[in-house]
C-alpha cells in the first residue's frame, strides 16, 4: 500500500519485507535496537517507510550478503552505504544474483530458484558455479539461518534446488572419467551433501571418475567399498558443524582400516588446516585445492 505522506512516498511494513528480504521482526528489532528504520505511524498506528529508508534498508541488506554485520553498517549514510558496495570486489553481478536467489528461498519460490541457480551454471561452468555461486551462497543462507531470517525447512528448499542442478549437470559426465577413481562420502554424523556435490562437480569437469555414495556411510561399508571398487581416492566432506576432534578421530580410523595404496582426502571447514595432525591424509582446503591434489596424484601415479 503506497499512500502520499509529505513528498516522500511511503511503504507498510509487508512491502517493506517484500522488497527488501528484510522480515519484520528484522525490521522491528533493528529499529529498536539501532534506532533505524524509524518508520512514520498511520492513523491505526501502523509502521510506513518513507522510500529514502526503504533504499537504505536495500543497500543494508545487499552488504549484508556480503558477509557485513547489520551492527557495522546500519549507522551509516546512504553515500556511505553505496561507496561500501562500490568497494565490493566486482561481484555485484554475482551478489546481485546471489541476492535474488537467497529471496526465491525465503519465498519458497523453488521454481525461480532452480531457473536462476540454471541460468547461473549455463553462463560460469561447473566448476565456476560450484566455487563462484553455491559457495557464497552456502554461507549466505548459514548466515540467514543463524540470523533466524530461514528457518531449516527453507535450508532444505535450498539444497533440493542445489542438488537437482548439481545432480543433473554432473549426470552428464557419469562414466567419461579416467584416473584418479575417486569415492566420495560423509560420515554417519555428517548429513550435509552440498560439499560433497560441490567437490564431485570440480573432479568430474578435470576429468576424474567420481562414483559418491551420498552421506553418512558407516566406516566397514566405506572400506569395502572403496577396496572392492578399485578406486584410488576415498573423498571425505566435514562442515563446520561435525566437531573437528571426531573428524580427525575417525579419519585416523579410516586411515588404519583402508589399505595404503588408497588416498584419502578430506576437505570442509572442520577439518581446514587441521593436516598436520592427519598423516597420510591430504586435507583439502577449498575447491581450487582439489584441483591441485589431483594433478599431485596424477603426476604422482601416472607420471
Ligand atoms: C544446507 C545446510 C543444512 C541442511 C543440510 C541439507 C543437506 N542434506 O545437505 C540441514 C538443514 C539438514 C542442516 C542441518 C544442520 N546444520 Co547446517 N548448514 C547448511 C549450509 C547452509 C550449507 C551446508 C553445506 O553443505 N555447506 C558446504 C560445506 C560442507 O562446505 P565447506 O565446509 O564450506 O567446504 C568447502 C571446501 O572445504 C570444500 N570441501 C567441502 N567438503 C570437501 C570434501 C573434499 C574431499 C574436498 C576435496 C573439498 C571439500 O568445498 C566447500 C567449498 O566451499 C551450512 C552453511 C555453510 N556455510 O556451509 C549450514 C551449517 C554448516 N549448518 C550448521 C548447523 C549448526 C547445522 C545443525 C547442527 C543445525 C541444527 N541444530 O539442526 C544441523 C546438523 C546436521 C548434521 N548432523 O550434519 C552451521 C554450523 C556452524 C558450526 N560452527 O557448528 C552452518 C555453518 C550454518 C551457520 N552459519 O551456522 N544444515
Amino acid at each position: 500500500m503506497e499512500t502520499q505522506h509529505s513528498t516522500d512516498s511511503v511503504s507498510n511494513i509487508a512491502a517493506v519485507e517484500r522488497d527488501t528480504g528484510l522480515s519484520k521482526d528484522t525490521l522491528r528489532v533493528w529499529e529498536r535496537r539501532y534506532g533505524f528504520p524509524v518508520p512514520l505511524r498511520d492513523a491505526n498506528g501502523d509502521r510506513l517507510y518513507p522510500s529514502a529508508q526503504v533504499e537504505k534498508l536495500r543497500l543494508i541488506r545487499r552488504l549484508i550478503d556480503q558477509g557485513k554485520r547489520p551492527a557495522k553498517v546500519i549507522g551509516a549514510s546512504t553515500e556511505e552505504l553505496l561507496a561500501l558496495i562500490g568497494d565490493m570486489p566486482d561481484s555485484s553481478a554475482a551478489a546481485t544474483a546471489n541476492h535474488s536467489m537467497l529471496q526465491y528461498v525465503r519465498l519458497h519460490r523453488s521454481a525461480e530458484l532452480a531457473a536462476a541457480l540454471r541460468q547461473a551454471l549455463l553462463k560460469q561452468g561447473l566448476q565456476r558455479f560450484a566455487a563462484e555461486t553455491v559457495a557464497p551462497l552456502n554461507e549466505a543462507i548459514g548466515e540467514a539461518w543463524m540470523r533466524g531470517e530461514i528457518d531449516v525447512s527453507e535450508e532444505h528448499l535450498y539444497t533440493e534446488q542445489v542438488q537437482n542442478v548439481l545432480r543433473g549437470a554432473i549426470g552428464a559426465h557419469i562414466g567419461a572419467g579416467t584416473r584418479p577413481r575417486v569415492l566420495l562420502t560423509t560420515f554417519p554424523d555428517e548429513e550435509h551433501v552440498l560439499g560433497l556435490l560441490m567437490v564431485e562437480a570440480t573432479l568430474v569437469a578435470e576429468g576424474a571418475h567420481c562414483l559418491s555414495l551420498g552421506t553418512r556411510t558407516p566406516l566397514p561399508d566405506l572400506r569395502s567399498a572403496a577396496v572392492d571398487g578399485g578406486f584410488d581416492v576415498v573423498g571425505l566432506s566435514f562442515s563446520a558443524a561435525y566437531p573437528s576432534r571426531q573428524a580427525i578421530d575417525d579419519l585416523l580410523q579410516l586411515r588404519a582400516m583402508l589399505p595404503a595404496s588408497i588416498a584419502m582426502w578430506a576437505g570442509g571447514s572442520a577439518v581446514k588446516g587441521k593436516g598436520k595432525r592427519l598423516p597420510d591424509i591430504r586435507v583439502v582446503d577449498s575447491l581450487a585445492d582439489c584441483v591441485t591434489a589431483l594433478a599431485e596424484w596424477r603426476v604422482a601415479h601416472l607420471g
